[in-house]
């Protein structure tokens, strides 16, 4: 692969989301290789913090003209990006979710022509749910078919996505399928100081939940499960000398909405909420199994960030959830919905230590090589020769 160093845009959401963290993560790996990376968005993506050498950001500025209702992003975005390429002469504008980045980029490739200035090739990233929710809406889906057609390369983070595009944009549109990736970081504090801090015993059985807690995650089947496994004095296993079971949630959003279900259920003493944790590796690292219960999910970073620190899945088969976890493998894939079948499972690995870990230790191999920067970087740099 040539070597020639590119300049490269990425426009992407700076919130906590999956593909904030993903377009977050590829702009430093790309600048780590020599490239020239520069962010376009309305605030500094969260993980951009600490100056990186090669990494430049652009702030999007949003006119809150009181007239309007809401205030416009696409028209700032798309004249922020024709002002970046003036300047910087970029050679791929790689945006992440495309509503509305990629209609924005191609506005301003408008731009761009009126006045004299070489477009980028514009590549879309689609994530999920800007194709299974927005793509959707009538009054969405001409505009999101439109724009990633006129996009000059496509890429889906699952094989599940692209067939979800191709049937709802009813599309023959060719579409790369490149996955997410996750980079784990070392550890800061050890297994057993995090369980202490929590009140967890060792022989403790620790679920661990990461999201953004949106409807789309199911947040009241996970209580469910955790009412389920908190029956008769405090374990599944009718109260007699078994492991506690406890559920950790590391939530990226509001969890007071929940808080009467929790009542309602009286699992207090079994579940840990904690919000906004910064290092959210720590706790991973502590846990002994995650537990994802979304309704749909294109790929699911917080399942490979959990697999990344050698814990099974207990999840649903939605999406491209079975592209991630191997059933039996490194994790198990039940029906939406299906509480049962989340608790038995849930027993089989806390009576089975073996099978835990060994599923966990698979799950961290796979989680590192299949979902690894190296594999992945790489295969978007391959993308973006291809389409330049
Ligand atoms: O659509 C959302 O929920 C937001 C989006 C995001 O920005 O986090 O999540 C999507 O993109 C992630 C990164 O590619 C994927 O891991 C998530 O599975 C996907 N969410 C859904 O498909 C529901």
């Amino acid at each position: 692969m040539s070597m020639t160093k590119l300049k490269i845009g990425i426009v992407c959401y700076p919130s906590i989301g999956g593909s904030g963290v993903v377009a977050t993560n590829l702009g430093l790996e790309l600048a780590k290789l020599g490239h020239l990376v520069h962010f376009i968005s309305y605030e500094e993506p969260f993980r951009l913090i600490k100056k990186h050498r090669g990494v430049y950001f652009h702030k999007v500025d949003i006119n809150e003209y009181s007239l309007f209702k809401y205030p416009d992003y696409t028209l700032p975005l798309a004249v922020c990006i024709e002002e970046v390429q003036r300047k910087y002469k970029l050679d791929i504008l790689h945006v992440h979710y495309a509503v509305p980045h990629a209609t924005a980029a191609l506005l301003a490739k408008r731009i761009m022509r009126q006045n004299g200035i070489e477009a980028p090739k514009i590549i879309t990233t689609l994530h999920g749910t800007d194709i299974t929710l927005l793509a959707k809406d009538p009054s969405l889906f001409a505009i999101i078919k439109y724009s990633v057609e006129r996009s000059n390369g496509v890429t889906a983070v699952s094989q599940s996505l692209k067939n979800d595009t191709i049937k709802v944009l009813k599309t023959d549109k060719p579409i790369e399928v490149i996955y997410n990736f996750y980079t784990p970081s070392k550890i800061s504090v050890p297994r057993e100081k995090i369980r202490e801090k929590l009140g967890i015993k060792n022989s403790d059985f620790l679920a661990i939940h990461l999201s953004n807690l949106r409807p789309v995650k199911r947040i009241p089947d996970l209580l469910k499960i955790v009412a389920k496994m908190s029956a008769k004095g405090g374990s599944a296993f009718g109260g007699k000398k078994f492991p506690k079971f406890k559920l950790l949630i590391l939530a990226g959003g509001d969890f007071k909405n929940y808080e009467p279900l929790v009542k309602k259920l009286g699992i207090q003493n079994s579940l840990i909420v904690k919000q906004n944790v910064n290092d959210i590796k720590n706790y991973l690292n502590a846990a002994d199994a995650g537990i994802y219960t979304s309704e749909t999910e294109s790929f699911g970073m917080g399942i490979l960030e959990t697999m990344s620190y050698g814990s099974p899945i207990l999840t649903t088969r939605v999406g491209g959830i079975p592209e991630v976890v191997n059933e039996g493998k490194t994790g198990f894939l039940l029906k939406l919905g299906d509480i049962t079948g989340f608790v038995s499972k849930i027993k089989l690995l806390m009576q089975n230590e073996d099978l835990r870990k060994q599923m966990g230790s698979e799950a961290k191999k796979i989680a590192c090589k299949k979902f690894c920067s190296q594999t992945v970087v790489k295969k978007y740099l391959e993308y973006y020769r291809q389409i330049m």
